[in-house]
């Protein structure tokens, strides 16, 4: 997988580096790697000029140095040469024309170590040391790795912060639980290059952890950027616990259940393993931000101790639980991180964890139970699924000018699947023409039960109360729902989470339902049965605030100190909703100068059709992580960023279309990802597999009053 993706990362190469105000002088440096990084002392430059502008009457300097006397003009007129004397860590080029600063490129110098990995191990006065019964670092391994395939050779150091052996777990009244004897630690793993770039990279994980990513710098947000290779320092952490010292799964019964204890049913609540640290207010602390704090701290003293020198810029990059947690870096320890790439962020638990329990209860509610346990698959088979995808692409496919499978005009879809009728003609006129979507008798393979797609429309409404009002979470958010997007019923959508597969249980069991009465109860209640959520009278039980509820809006020691975000969001995630990233977007915005202004710090893409974090038939392979360098170090802001997929389907005939959505294609495309609030439109001529016929537009003046969803569902203005 990681071949094909270096071609792309090839082409979205760390070059020119115009200020805006001066769009067409630029300097680029053919010869590096993505982010600029080199292991010499003379670097290849080229300098171009805007039309009609000399570019023989610009200055080049090096850290200051005037280098012009390096340039020559080539039969464009542009100008090429070789400059020297880069020195170790970053190396600034300015571009000046008359005494005016146009252009700006930073270039690393590969740094070498200064002591031996080895010596790591013996080192002292770690940032972290022990406290009360926890104890401080510990070194459990530090030694070199050889160079293998495209990884470089780098020193491998892992650790151990904060053990300590008196903490809670498990469920009390059960033989899970643990009052005072409970094992936890933090583990973490620093990979330290033997060439350095200077930067240094923290990689998230997910879910509740509990687990030790290996820090390779390879997760979502990076495609096709080899971290390593391009002399990334990365790290790694487990979220203050390791899943395997946590007691066993349980059954939990309810208080009054006198049957006998077999089944995971809707009776009986599992609580896994995974989720046994809940009832430790410190490991819960630590999987909120006090991991990732610690673990930044001891991953910089190392890199000062590794290479005699600290880093020059700190990075993040996560998604889902770590986008969460690279917020919480934001918001709480602002001067850790220079710039936060935050994926698919799981910022607000227990509204998240409300959004995703009122939509597995929506799947119950048309199952088939059998001795107590959903079937849930019955409910919506993977033909009904592929039915119901097909009949929101014949909505809204074709609104953005092009029938792709993708619906990249989401402002003018109004689907509404009880009235939805198929059309006759057309890419999606083969499947049902002129009928309705909803049954209007028996089900047919061709018609969905008024059942199902009520369910449907209560997914994308979100919870209400009996009477149908929209809920407002103690913490004052408006619950948001799934909104419809062409991926909402492909398999990383709804049926993910809600309804599993053949062999495979819906995912919100143990994630957002299964945290529900756990996690984000003001008091915890294992007992309560998260499956059958009272929503008219039941809402109060849910916490207000919790060390992992990250929605502070205040980020501005973030900001003054020069810090910029990135937040993605896959517009079919079936689990944290897509509107309360927006909402966070905007409210940011708001508390700092207005959406225009807030490109200048923080930017949104929205990615059509991808579910969490990843999947579908989406472009869900990209690097944010280039341009947000490019970002820090150039001050050139992120546009689009040009994104792959290659399980979209193969597109025929002219102009060319795609047929009837029959599940995962095995055809590649690029498309630009648009920043908020732009939107892509095909340019009307050229492949459609490829982001050059692509352009994103700024939305157009919103004249339609009157939505399905409220206020905070596809609200695109600005
Ligand atoms: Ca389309």
């Amino acid at each position: 997988m990681r071949l094909p993706l270096m071609i792309l990362g090839c082409a979205a190469a760390l070059s020119a580096a115009a200020h805006d105000d001066d769009a067409q002088y630029a300097i680029s440096a053919p010869g590096t790697t993505l982010t600029g990084y080199i292991t010499g002392t003379t670097l290849p430059v080229s300098v171009t000029a805007p039309t009609g502008k000399h570019a023989d009457r610009v200055t080049l300097r090096l850290n200051g140095k005037d280098v012009t006397s390096s340039l020559h003009p080539d039969a464009s007129g542009a100008l090429s040469g070789t400059v020297s004397g880069l020195t170790a860590g970053a190396n600034t080029l300015q571009l000046f024309a008359k005494k005016d600063e146009v252009a700006t490129l930073t270039v690393m110098k590969g740094m070498a170590p200064a002591v031996t990995c080895e010596s790591l191990a013996t080192l002292t006065n770690f940032p972290i040391q022990p406290s009360g019964t926890m104890g401080g670092t510990v070194i459990t391994t530090a030694s070199v790795v050889a160079a293998a395939g495209t990884v470089p050779e780098y020193c491998l150091v892992r650790g151990t912060m904060e053990e300590r052996s008196d903490g809670v777990a498990g469920v009390a009244g059960t033989p899970s639980y643990r009052p005072h004897n409970q094992r936890y630690r933090t583990l973490f793993e620093v990979r330290l290059p033997t060439a350095w770039n200077g930067r240094y990279m923290f990689q998230g994980s997910g879910g509740t952890e509990g687990g030790l990513p290996g820090a390779s710098g390879q997760i979502g947000g990076t495609s096709g950027l080899n971290i390593l290779g391009n002399g990334f320092v990365v790290a790694s952490q487990n979220g203050g616990h390791v899943n395997g010292d946590l007691p066993p799964s349980t059954i939990v019964l309810p208080p009054d259940y006198t049957g006998p204890n077999t089944t995971t049913d809707l009776r009986h609540i599992q609580v896994i393993s995974g989720n046994m640290f809940f009832s430790d207010e410190k490991a819960v602390r630590d999987w909120a931000y006090h991991a990732i704090d610690i673990t930044t701290q001891t991953a910089k003293y190392l890199i000062n101790a590794y290479y005699g020198r600290p880093q020059e810029h700190s990075y993040f990059v996560g998604c889902s639980t770590s986008g969460r947690q690279g917020m919480a870096m934001s918001q709480l320890f602002p001067q850790h991180y220079d710039g936060i790439v935050a994926g698919d962020p799981f910022y607000l638990p227990p509204d998240i964890s409300l959004s995703e329990t009122w939509g597995l209860e929506r799947i119950i509610e048309i199952s088939p139970i059998v001795n107590g346990v959903p079937q849930y698959l019955q409910s919506f088979p993977l033909a009904d699924q592929n039915l119901f995808t097909n009949a929101i692409l014949a909505a809204c496919d074709h609104l953005d000018g092009l029938v792709d499978g993708v619906i990249d005009n989401a402002a003018a879809c109004h689907f509404d699947p009880a009235t939805f009728v198929f059309p006759s003609s057309g890419a999606y006129g083969s499947i049902a023409p002129g009928q309705p979507l909803q049954c209007t008798g028996a089900k047919t393979a061709t018609c969905l039960t008024p059942a199902q797609v009520n369910a449907a429309k209560k997914i994308d409404q979100g919870p209400r109360t009996s009477s149908g009002r929209r809920i407002v979470s103690p913490d004052g958010t408006p619950l948001s729902g799934y909104p419809f997007d062409g991926g909402f019923m492909q398999p990383s959508g709804i049926p993910t989470r809600d309804i599993g597969t053949a062999t495979s249980q819906p995912g919100n069991i143990g994630l957002g339902s299964g945290q529900l009465p756990l996690f984000w109860f003001a008091n915890p209640d294992p007992t309560y049965n998260p499956l059958t959520v009272d929503y008219d009278n039941d809402i109060h039980l849910v916490t207000p605030a919790s060390p992992a509820v990250n929605n502070s809006t205040d980020i501005r020691p973030f900001l003054k100190r020069g810090g910029k975000l990135i937040f993605y969001h896959g517009l079919s995630d079936s689990g944290p909703p897509w509107p309360y990233t927006l909402k966070y977007f905007r409210d940011v915005a708001r508390k700092h100068g207005g959406v225009k202004h807030a490109g200048d710090f923080m930017k949104l893409y929205l990615v059509p059709n991808m579910g969490h974090c990843s999947g579908n038939n989406a472009t869900d392979q990209f690097d944010m992580l280039t341009p947000m360098v490019n970002w820090i170090e150039n001050g050139v802001a992120p546009d689009a960023i040009v994104a792959t997929g290659n399980r979209f389907p193969a597109a025929t005939g002219t102009p060319p279309t795609v047929g009837p959505y029959t599940g995962a294609g095995n055809t590649t495309r690029s498309r630009p990802l648009c920043a908020y609030p732009k939107t892509l439109r095909y340019s009307g001529t050229g492949d459609i597999s490829q982001a050059a016929s692509y352009v994103c537009v700024s939305p157009e003046r919103k004249h339609h009053e009157h939505h399905d969803h409220d206020d905070n569902h596809e609200d695109h203005d600005d």
